[in-house]
Formats: C-alpha cells, structure tokens, sequence
C-alpha cells in the first residue's frame, strides 16, 4: 500500500467504509491516492475488484481496453483464440469488438501482474457495492494492515490461503407440468461467507445450453448464488454441482435453494455438507506447528480443556509481538521463552537457577467464581485459569475478559498458547498473526467499529531525554470510572 494511501486512512478511518463508484468523482478531484494503486497491487486474486467482467472494464475505460494479449498472461480464461487468432500485440479493446474475450472472464483471470493500469482506470465499472475495505483486503500488506478487524464473514479471505479447503456442493432440481423445453432460474443460499471456485458450475444430465457462471451475491447473512438454466425439461431430475470454499464455522450445512421457471413448479433439493476442523493443534510445544510472522493462522477451540500451542523461530534481540483475535468467546494468549537457565549448564550465564525456591505451602487454588447479590459471577480476573507450559519461561500474558483482541510482545518468544477462559468452546474460528519489531507492538484492544483496532502504541523512546515525570493514565478505565460507559464514537 502506498504510504499516503496508509497515512489518510489512518488520519480517516470513516474512508474504508465508502462504496467506490459513488465517490469516483470525488476520490479524482482530489486526487485519493487509493486510485493509484496498480492492479500489480490490487490482489485481484482476492479482492471482489477481481470479480469485475473483464467485458465490463474494458466498456468502462480504454484504460483496461488498451491492455494487450502479452499484457495479461495466460489468456486461456480471458479469451477466445479459436474463434479468432490472440496475436500478443492486439489490444483488450479490439478483441471485445470481435467477440473473443470470454463472457465469464473475470479481472482476476489476467495471471501477469499488470503495474500500467490502477484503480482509477476500472472504478467507475465497479459494483456500487464495492467499498475501500473491500479494494484493501487485496493489497495484502500484514504489517500495514489492522487484520484483527477484518470480517472474516464477508471477506472471502479463504481465497487467498496457501491451501484452500474446496468442497463439492451439488442441489438436485425438477421442474414438474408443462411439455417443456423451459427455461429458469435456481437460486442457491449458502451461509455467510462461503465462495464459489469460479468455473466450477455444471448441469447434469446436459440441458441445451451450458451452464454459465452463476451470479453471486455475499452479505453478512448469507451467500447466494443465481443459476440460469436454459433449455431444460420436466420430470427430470437435474443436478447442478459446483465447487464451493467454505466460510470458517464448523459443523453441518444445508443450503437453501429454490427454483422458478414460467408456468411450472420447480423444487430443489440441497446436499448438506458437515465441514471439520482439519485437526487439533498440538498442547504439546515439541509437536506444535511453528507458525512465520505475518501469517493470519485459523485454529479453533473445540473443548473446554483445548490448549493449542504455535512454535515460532524469533530472529536473535527482535520483539515478537502476537495478536489473539475474532474469536466470538473469551480465550487468552501467553508468550513463552527458552527453559531457565540450569545451574552449571554450559553457556549459562549463571550457575544460580532464575527463579526462587518455591513456597513451601501450595498457593489457594482459583475459585473461579464470586458470589455478588446472592448470584454467581465469573471471576474479572482470568489470568489464574491460563494454564502454564512446564520446561518453559512465561514472558509474558494477554488475559483480558472484554476485549476483541488479545496482545503481547516479548522479546525472543519462541511459544506462544491460545486457550480458552474457563473451558469455552465454539465452532467459531480464532485468528493468530505474528508479527517482529523492533519495539513492542501488540497489546489487548477493542476493534473500532469502522475498522481500526485502538491498542497501546506508547513508544517509550519517543518521550524527550530531559523527561522527569511521566504521568500515564488507562483512558479506558478513567473514563468508565468518571463518565458514563461510552465504547465507541
Ligand atoms: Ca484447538
Ligand atoms: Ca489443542
Ligand atoms: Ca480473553
């Protein structure tokens, strides 16, 4: 992402939010530099930019019209060469006057990764649903970009994974009266934030025309996706399949789908599917996957005693700070370190152990509840219920029962634990992101609403050398103590 693209919507925050198209002519005149970004950039793999016909872009604008064959890579997807010959220097432009680009080619069908043209040459052909958020999601930037708040409902992101989980989907359709050949529409309702894998769709037994691409429709409640069948007859099962990414949320789907053709009654019978957690990650740190900075990792709590470790390889000094987010119950994170040194080993620096003898009594146990008013409420403090890993050195915790995301930074963390406070469990994902520096980073924090996580960014280096006093203040708590609750403006 450019940097003032970064600055601005740091400096606006409200800006990730507007549709596209409708602010077209504002974003120009004053020169957003959003519009700058190169479809080099743009994530047209992942960003619904991706899903804009290339038939449509290049009606929009001689910007993609201009485009060339050897502009855009593998032309398989993109264009029809039977029909016509694909020389590399003839343009998008000319090609759509011959009928040869493919009706269903898709923006991100061109393979070559295309810096002569930006945003600002295919914005005014997007959907009017097409927001900045959703042009951001492709640029795919994990140290610029506040992850913690991305949607993991509507933003497709499965797409881009380095092995997205595909599953087949297949609703059996009849249609019944009439005498046919009819024509029709299938309507496909998946959950939220399901996919389709473009040009998987198919029709079986064959009707007269092939099944094209159906459209497709992704809200925060459901996804939903138009079959246009053509030349079809009743009293025949038909079973339309097509390969589909599931959302993140485990256990058994039935999608909903109706049919309608003129003058029959159709009905249509989906397949439900159960989608699993590929499997449980490890409590055990010497079998722990080891993660890399800057990954998004989806994992999940299936039961109440399922402590998931990661491993990761700290560059020698750096702050590896880790964030604990979108999961809809509470968890927490702990950071660990190399086992304490042991007295006489070699390279220890010590021949005393780190830590003290311990207490000869056992501390009091956590009792994990409270009775207020004659009810029994959950402890405030979860920290006592987060579970310790034995060889290791704690360095640090993120135990917070009302945030959205849980963060900690520690130098030299090379184990990093996600459990569940007080045995919760969902079949709902959570996300992990590490991340190295060479300041802290991550603390607990609130999701803004609009999009930007609120976290402590206090460097103290920043503060001037003749400084004597620093007061610093929780503006949180301060303000739940001295003014009404207020969580976000
Ligand atoms: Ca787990
Ligand atoms: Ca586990
Ligand atoms: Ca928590």
């Amino acid at each position: 992402m450019r940097a003032e693209t970064r600055q601005i919507l740091a400096d606006f925050p409200a800006l990730v939010r507007i549709p596209l198209v409708l602010n077209a002519t504002v974003l120009r005149t004053a020169g957003a530099p959003i519009l700058q970004e190169t479809m080099a950039t743009l994530g047209l793999g992942v960003s619904k930019v991706g899903d804009l016909p290339v038939s449509a872009a290049i009606a929009a604008t001689p910007g993609i019209g201009s485009l060339t064959v050897a502009d855009i890579g593998n032309t398989t997807l993109t264009l029809d060469c039977f029909s016509g010959a694909c020389a590399a220097s003839t343009t998008l432009s000319s090609l759509q006057a011959s009928g040869q680009i493919q009706a269903r080619a898709r923006l991100r069908d061109f393979t070559a990764a295309i810096s002569s043209k930006k945003l600002d040459d295919i914005v005014t052909a997007l959907p009017a649903d097409i927001t900045l958020n959703d042009v951001l999601i492709g640029l795919l930037e994990a140290q610029d970009f506040p992850w913690e708040a991305v949607d993991l409902v509507t933003s497709g992101i499965q797409e881009a994974a380095s092995s997205p989980t595909t599953v087949s989907y297949s609703v059996a359709v009849t249609a019944s009266g009439g005498t046919g050949p009819f024509d029709g529409n299938v309507e496909v309702v998946l959950p939220a934030g399901w996919r389709i894998v473009p040009g998987t769709s198919s029709v079986s037994p064959a009707i007269a025309l092939p099944l094209s691409e159906p459209s497709r429709a992704y809200t925060r409640t459901d996804t939903r996706l138009g079959f246009r069948l053509t030349g079809f007859m009743p009293g025949i099962s038909y079973t339309i399949g097509f390969q589909a990414r599931p959302g993140f949320v485990l256990g058994t789907v039935a999608a909903n789908a109706t049919a309608d053709a003129a003058g029959v009654s159709g009905s249509a019978t989906p397949t439900p599917i159960t989608i699993l957690e590929p499997s449980d990650t490890s409590a055990d740190p010497n079998t722990a996957p080891t993660l890399q900075s800057d990954r998004l990792y989806i994992s999940y709590t299936t039961a109440a005693n399922d402590v998931d470790l990661f491993r990761f390889n700290p560059p020698p000094g750096k702050v590896v700070s880790v964030w604990l987010s979108n999961f809809d119950k509470d968890a927490d994170l702990s950071l660990y370190g190399p086992a304490p040194d042991a007295a006489g080993a070699p390279g220890s620096p010590s021949a005393a152990p780190t830590r003290g003898a311990a207490p000869a009594t056992a501390p009091l146990p956590d009792e994990g509840t409270t009775a207020v008013g004659g009810a029994s409420i959950a402890e405030p403090q979860s920290e006592r219920d987060v579970p310790a890993v034995a060889g290791t050195t704690l360095l640090g915790t993120s135990a917070n029962a009302d945030v959205d995301v849980e963060g900690v930074s520690a130098v030299n963390a090379n184990l990093i634990q996600v459990a569940p406070y007080q045995g919760a469990t969902s079949t709902g994902p959570y996300v992990v992101r590490v991340r190295v520096d060479d300041t802290e980073a991550a603390g607990g924090m609130h999701i803004h609403p609009i999009g930007r996580c609120a976290g402590p960014a206090f460097d103290v280096n920043s503060l001037p050398g003749n400084l004597e006093t620093a007061i610093l203040v929780n503006q949180r708590r301060l303000g739940d103590a001295m003014l009404p609750r207020r969580r976000w403006i």
